[in-house]
């Protein structure tokens, strides 16, 4: 009785391209890496633009919509109270599309920008410094967040307004594609966003685990080798599966509270106890040059590049062409889960809360993680540079904790936070995927479903690490995410045709909060076309 929910063809399909990718890259590791670096460097240098045009697009027709009717409307009934609070909802969105990436790049991507700066500037120069502390903020700011809201929009509107109880990004082109998604078609279009999601995911766990076994080491002296970054991914799994299998209130929310605390703590700690005063200053001067400069780092390319004789940086590709497509693979997943913690609020709120909650926690992140290491090179205490450029990223990254007063209780703070960071984004994704795979979702996703995705998304990584190839892996969920630009154009479409069409056909256009009676508006359609 209960299989007839799954929906076996997107399952299945989703499955074997999961194989069917990780297998060939695990046999023949040599050749597959060769492959997808080259349709790496294909798409990151001729299709570059698509994204960063992508990008800009997105935030003005979020702003747009925030402010025209659409956004008037509000998710759910009338009498429908918000679900969650603020607060909770803010850190669980926040947990939910941030994984420990955050802890890892917001320590870390400064280095990078100081030693490769863009813009032609002399690396290690004051003015390297200045974009080195600006660059991350910006990379993990509102164009990032407006990509991630994208989805949201059709998304919830069906869930909530339309009632349609499935949670699926093929359900939510429907408007677009008609009965087309019915066909295979509807099929394809849930397998690419589960693989990009599959591979997004990789690329999370492939910094992630790196830099969580650091800090197990430094803390127990346990070597960073593969058997004990296998150990971790394991312990990680278990506690995502945990959480996924306990649902959305008891498992995700908890986890996403400890998380919001713990990072709390963290931040708070290296602010009060680093550099306060550098901290707080090189971030607000960081949100001005961002500001003054937002758009021609939005749409920056090194056209001359691919000029003979013009030297490139290779700054857009490697950082915010690699950053929107990022961003891009896990929107339709984090577009899901937001819907679905949204009831009760309005389209715009939705939206502006995304992108200003988003973009807040990023700069914090970065704010505080990247200028205490910042101020460390800079004014000669650590040479953070020099000390990655010997060793790693995240060794470098466990080194500059170690900097701190209490430096033991903060690596293991530090890393605990990193598995919860992990764990928070890996237990909504396992949910999501099973409600992908299943026909209709009426509270929550079948549970042995749920698992079954949990223990998936490790999988790839997993055995691929052994091949030694995570890299690849990271890549690759770059690539797969190219089909997935196109199913946000349709999405964004998609909700804009249901919702203006409701709102026409709806008597409560003109007030403040549009709050659209979809029953009573299918009676009115069903009457005209008997008529
Ligand atoms: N994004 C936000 O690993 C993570 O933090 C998950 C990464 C897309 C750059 C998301």
């Amino acid at each position: 009785m209960k299989k007839s929910l799954i929906d076996w063809p997107t399952f299945i399909g989703a499955l074997i391209l999961l194989l069917g990718v990780s297998i060939p890259l695990a046999v023949f590791p040599e050749e597959g890496r060769k492959i997808v670096n080259l349709a790496n460097d294909l798409m990151t240098k001729n299709l570059g633009v698509v994204y960063l045009v992508f990008g800009l697009i997105t935030f003005g027709f979020l702003l747009y919509v925030s402010f025209s009717k659409n956004g008037k409307i509000k998710l759910g009934e009338k009498s429908d109270k918000r679900e969650f609070s603020t607060m909770s909802w803010a850190a669980m969105l926040f947990a939910a599309g941030i994984g420990s990436s955050i802890l890892y790049w917001g320590m870390i991507e400064w280095a990078f920008y100081y030693e490769g700066p863009p813009f032609g500037i002399a690396p290690e120069s004051t003015e390297a410094i200045k974009w080195a502390s600006s660059y991350g903020i910006f990379h993990w700011g509102p164009i990032a967040w407006a990509i991630y809201t994208l989805p949201a929009l059709p998304i919830a509107y069906f869930y909530y307004v339309r009632k349609t109880p499935v949670l699926k990004i093929s359900e939510a082109v429907r408007p677009v594609l008609g009965k087309a998604v019915d066909t295979p078609l509807g099929n394809v279009i849930d397998i690419l966003f589960m693989f990009g999601l599959m591979g997004g995911a990789g690329t999370t766990l492939a910094l992630g685990t790196p830099m969580i076994a650091e800090g197990i080491h430094d803390l127990t002296g346990l070597p960073p080798n593969l058997m004990t970054k296998t150990v971790i991914m394991l312990i990680c799994t278990t506690i995502f599966a945990i959480s996924a299998y306990s649902g959305l209130r008891r498992g995700i929310k908890v986890l996403s509270d400890v998380n919001l605390w713990l990072s709390v703590i963290v931040l708070a700690f290296i602010f009060v106890f680093g550099p306060t005063l550098f901290i707080s200053e090189t971030t607000f001067t960081s949100l001005g040059l961002i500001l003054n400069n937002f758009f021609e780092m939005a749409t920056w390319l090194e056209p001359l590049a691919n000029v003979a004789g013009f030297e490139g940086t290779g700054f857009p590709e490697t950082w915010t062409i690699f950053y929107w497509a990022w961003w891009v693979v896990y929107a339709p997943f984090v577009g899901l889960f937001v819907a679905r913690i949204s009831r009760g609020r309005t389209i715009q709120q939705m939206i502006l809360g995304t992108i200003i909650y988003g973009t807040l926690g990023s700069v914090l992140f970065f704010g505080v993680l990247g200028n205490f290491g910042l101020y460390l090179q800079v004014s000669g205490s650590f040479d953070v540079v020099g000390f990655m450029n010997e060793t790693s990223p995240e060794a470098a990254i466990i080194a500059i904790l170690n900097q701190l007063p209490m430096a033991g209780i903060m690596v293991a703070a530090f890393t605990i936070l990193a598995i919860i960071f992990l764990a928070t984004t890996f237990d909504s994704s396992s949910y999501i995927l099973a409600a992908v795979v299943q026909k209709k979702v009426q509270k929550e996703p079948l549970r042995w479903n749920r698992l079954f995705w949990a223990f998936s998304l490790s999988f790839m990584p997993l055995v691929l690490m052994y091949v030694g190839d995570l890299k690849t892996l990271q890549t690759a969920s770059i690539v797969a995410g190219f089909p997935v630009l196109f199913i946000m154009v349709l999405l964004a479409w998609s909700f804009m045709k249901a919702s203006s069409e409701d709102i026409r056909a709806s008597k409560d256009y003109k007030s403040a909060t549009i709050h659209i009676n979809i029953r009573e508006i299918n009676e009115q359609r069903r009457k005209r076309e008997q008529k």
